[in-house]
């Protein structure tokens, strides 16, 4: 038995590197490789495994404590007759960044960082901000057995701590889809990936509460950051006068209240987003998974967005072209019930070929819906306000109804986007022309 130095190894162009965690005690027998410190600069976190195999005698270093490559950790007694000092090779491979490959001592073999997603304009040797993450010894032992890049993971213990539920949720998130793997995100992205929000610990600045979100909330949530994320949205803005829709609209009141049903401006938006429809084939439309083909339909299915209880659902109107003005009230009024009491079936909300969002019975001017790929563009409504209109002699009262439209720009280019928006603003301007 003798007793050897253990000294800190290279950790490449970090300087004056923290030590957050000891994760040994004088006494404890180690392996090679076992982890023994957890480092960390303003830019990475790194796990210093041990080169040797035996029983510390001595730690050199607390936390808190600043070193440097080479410095002494620790006092290690080892078996002479079987001494075993190993070196740590470089093992993180691209994109994830590695400390650069130097000269490995046997005391002092260099280390990869635990953390981190590369950029890559960045050198290879080059940390990345943000790539913190506060872990106990075995949750980090946890997350290394489960490949789990623990800067990927938000904590929820004490100061943002990661524990190990935060680790399983987290590999569960990437095992259903809700979260992407970072390498995926970077080969996807062309290395960029998604940069992660910091989250402080909110109870911190005062006293909160939390509550559970509705599955509809989480499914509808994960969707809608799936075509936020792979969906390069356009918003085009823009108005028509209604008018005149509006006086025919509340002529029909009485027969609506006979009929059970309720005709509000939504119903003509339907119709008038058909003729665009049919007029602009491109937006009733879907991309090909490869990206390659553009899928026209030839149905016309709508989507609604209905605001209930649990949070957004979209039910579709199917052969909304083949309905009339009557129809079309029903299939709303039956569709939304269906919603709010959360009776929709898959099928009642699946196969739309476009969306329209309506907040015109709520207020707002304007907002950007987000297109429920995969189709291509979602119509939104907003609130009918008497404005004072030029009429090219005077101004004169009229109802103007602000609306956007949120397109694919793959697939729809703004001269296009503006097109649709103009003939479906015409349309209901004079709803006349919905009859030609
Ligand atoms: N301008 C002025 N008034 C409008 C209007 C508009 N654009 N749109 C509707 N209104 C009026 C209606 O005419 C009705 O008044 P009357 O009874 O006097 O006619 C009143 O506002 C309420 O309409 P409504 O909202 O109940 O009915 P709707 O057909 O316009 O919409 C539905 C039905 C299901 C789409 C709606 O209730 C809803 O859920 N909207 C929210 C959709 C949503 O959350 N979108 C956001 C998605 S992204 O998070």
């Amino acid at each position: 038995m003798s007793i050897k130095p253990m000294l800190l190894p290279d950790i490449g162009d970090f300087k004056s590197v923290d030590i957050i965690e000891i994760m040994v005690k004088v006494g404890d027998v180690i392996a090679v490789d076992d982890p023994l410190f957890v480092l960390e600069s303003d830019k990475a976190t790194m796990e210093i495994p041990s080169s040797m195999a035996g029983k510390i005698v001595d730690l050199k270093v607390k936390i808190g404590d600043k070193v440097n490559t080479g410095v002494l950790v620790a006092d290690i007694e080892v078996d002479d007759s079987a001494v075993v000092v190993k070196a740590v090779p470089v093992a993180a491979p691209v994109p994830t960044v590695a400390v650069s490959a130097a000269p490995v001592a046997t005391s002092a073999p260099t280390v990869a960082p635990i953390v981190v997603a590369a950029s890559a304009d960045k050198p290879i040797n080059a940390p990345v901000v943000g790539a913190k993450a506060h872990a106990s010894p075995s949750v980090r032992v946890f997350a290394r057995q489960l490949g789990v890049d623990l800067s990927q993971v938000t904590g929820t213990a004490v100061k943002g701590r990661v524990s190990k539920d935060d680790v399983q949720g987290f590999v569960k998130g990437v095992m259903s889809g809700a979260k992407a793997l970072p390498n995926a995100v970077a080969v996807a992205t062309g290395g960029m990936g998604i940069p992660a929000i910091k989250q402080p610990n909110f109870a911190d600045f005062g006293d909160i509460t939390s509550e559970p979100l509705s599955r509809i909330k989480k499914i509808s949530g994960k969707h809608l950051h799936a075509c936020w994320l792979n969906v390069p949205h356009v918003t085009q803005f823009d108005e028509c006068d209604i008018t005149e829709m509006e006086a025919f609209r509340s002529g029909l009141k009485e027969q609506a209240k006979a009929r059970g049903v309720g005709v509000t401006p939504l119903i003509f938006v339907i119709k008038a987003a058909i003729a665009a429809l049919k007029k602009f084939p491109h937006v009733n439309a879907s991309l090909s998974v490869d990206g390659e083909n553009l899928i026209l339909k030839q149905y016309y299915h709508i989507g609604v967005a209905v605001d209930t209880p649990n949070g957004l659902m979209v039910p579709v109107i199917r052969d909304a072209d083949k309905k009339s003005v009557w129809e079309l009230a029903e299939a709303l009024k039956e569709l939304s019930h269906k919603a709010r009491e959360g009776k929709l079936s898959p099928t009642d909300m699946s196969g739309a070929t476009f969306s329209i969002s309506s907040l015109g019975g709520i207020g707002g001017s304007q907002f950007t819906p987000i297109v429920n790929a995969p189709e291509v563009a979602i119509l939104g409504v907003s609130k009918a306000k008497m404005q004072p209109v030029w009429n090219g002699a005077e101004f004169v009262p009229r109802l103007m109804m602000p609306f956007s439209m949120s397109y694919d720009h793959r697939v729809i280019d703004g001269a296009q986007g503006v097109k649709f928006t103009t003939y479906l603003g015409q349309m209901l301007t004079d709803i006349r022309q919905l009859l030609l």
